[in-house]
C-alpha cells in the first residue's frame, strides 16, 4: 500500500491549528461502497433500544473494523502527529440518519476521557460524502492550545453527549467547517473544541472514529475498567495500559459494554 506520509507543512498545521483536512484519500469509492454494503451486518448485532452510538470498541471483536484500525494509511498519517509508538484504544459511529435532529454539542474529548498525559489524535472516517448541509463536523482552531475548558450538563437536548462548552469559552464565530468526500478522514486533537449540527438534508452522514494514543499515556483503569490498547506502530516501552487481542470473526460484539465518552472520566484538568 503506498504511503501517505504527512509533510513538514501539514505537520506544523496541525501543531498550530490542531486539525487537519485535505488529506490524501484512505478507501477508494469502490472500498467505501464494499464497506457501506458491509455496514448492515454490524448494525444487525445491535439490541433493542440500541443506536450506532451503542458500537464502540467493537474492533475488539469484528475484523470488519480491526482492519480500518489497522490501515497503514491512517498509521501514517497517526505516525506524523503522535511519533512512531502508538496505539489504538477506540472506534465508535456518530452516524445521522436524513432529517434527524441529533447533534453533537461543543466539546473537548479529552475532558470525558480518564487519559494522561494528553497525546491522542482521532482519526474520523467517512463513509458518506460530508459537508454544511448534512450535519458535518466543526472545529475551532487552535483551541487545543488553551488547556482544558469548563463544561457543564449540555441543556441542548439534542445533543448525543451529556456536557457541553460553557458559552463564552470559545468563539464559535471562528469555527471550520469540515468537508470530506467518503472514504476521505479528517484528523484532530483530542483537545480540540468541536461539535456538530443536525442533519436536516436527504443525505446520510456517517462517520466512524478511530483514537490513537502515544504508548506514554495510561489510562485510568478505575474509570474505564475495560479498555484495551492495540499497538499499531513501534514498540510499547511503557506497558501502562492492557493490551488488546485481534479479532477472529467478521462481525461480533464485546462482552462488556464499552463506557461511553459522556459516562467516562468526567471533569479532569490538564
Ligand atoms: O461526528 C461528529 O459529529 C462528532 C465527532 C466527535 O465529536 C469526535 O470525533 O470526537
Amino acid at each position: 500500500m503506498a504511503s501517505i506520509e504527512l509533510s513538514e507543512e501539514q505537520k506544523q498545521f496541525y501543531r498550530k491549528n490542531g486539525y487537519l483536512l485535505g488529506l490524501a484519500r484512505i478507501y477508494s469509492t469502490e472500498e467505501m461502497k464494499r464497506i457501506n454494503a458491509e455496514l448492515p451486518q454490524l448494525l444487525a448485532l445491535l439490541e433493542p433500544g440500541e443506536t450506532a452510538k451503542d458500537i464502540r470498541e467493537w474492533h475488539e471483536t469484528s475484523t470488519y473494523l480491526y482492519e480500518m484500525v489497522m490501515n497503514p494509511k491512517i498509521h501514517d498519517l497517526v505516525e506524523g502527529i503522535i511519533g512512531p509508538n502508538f496505539y489504538c484504544w477506540a472506534s465508535s459511529f456518530f452516524i445521522k440518519e436524513p432529517f434527524t435532529r441529533e447533534t453533537v454539542g461543543w466539546h473537548q474529548d479529552a475532558y470525558y476521557w480518564p487519559m494522561a498525559p494528553h497525546h491522542t489524535v482521532t482519526v474520523w472516517l467517512a463513509f458518506d460524502d460530508v459537508d454544511d448541509e448534512n450535519g458535518g463536523m466543526k472545529v475551532v482552531p487552535g483551541s487545543h492550545l488553551h488547556g482544558l475548558l469548563q463544561h457543564k450538563r449540555s441543556t441542548e437536548t439534542d445533543s448525543v453527549l451529556s456536557l457541553q462548552l460553557e458559552t463564552g469559552t470559545f468563539s464559535e464565530a471562528d469555527a471550520v467547517q469540515f468537508k470530506l468526500k467518503a472514504g476521505e478522514v479528517s484528523l484532530h486533537d483530542d483537545r480540540c473544541v468541536h461539535s456538530s449540527p443536525a442533519n436536516p438534508s436527504p443525505r446520510r452522514r456517517a462517520g466512524l472514529t478511530f483514537r490513537y494514543s502515544g504508548t506514554e499515556v495510561k489510562n485510568d483503569l478505575s474509570v474505564n475498567p475495560n479498555f484495551k490498547a492495540y499497538l499499531c506502530r513501534g514498540v510499547d516501552e511503557f506497558h501502562l495500559n492492557p493490551e488488546g487481542h485481534p479479532p477472529t470473526q467478521r462481525f461480533g460484539r464485546p462482552s462488556f459494554k464499552a463506557v461511553s465518552i459522556e459516562e467516562a472520566g468526567v471533569g479532569r484538568q490538564g
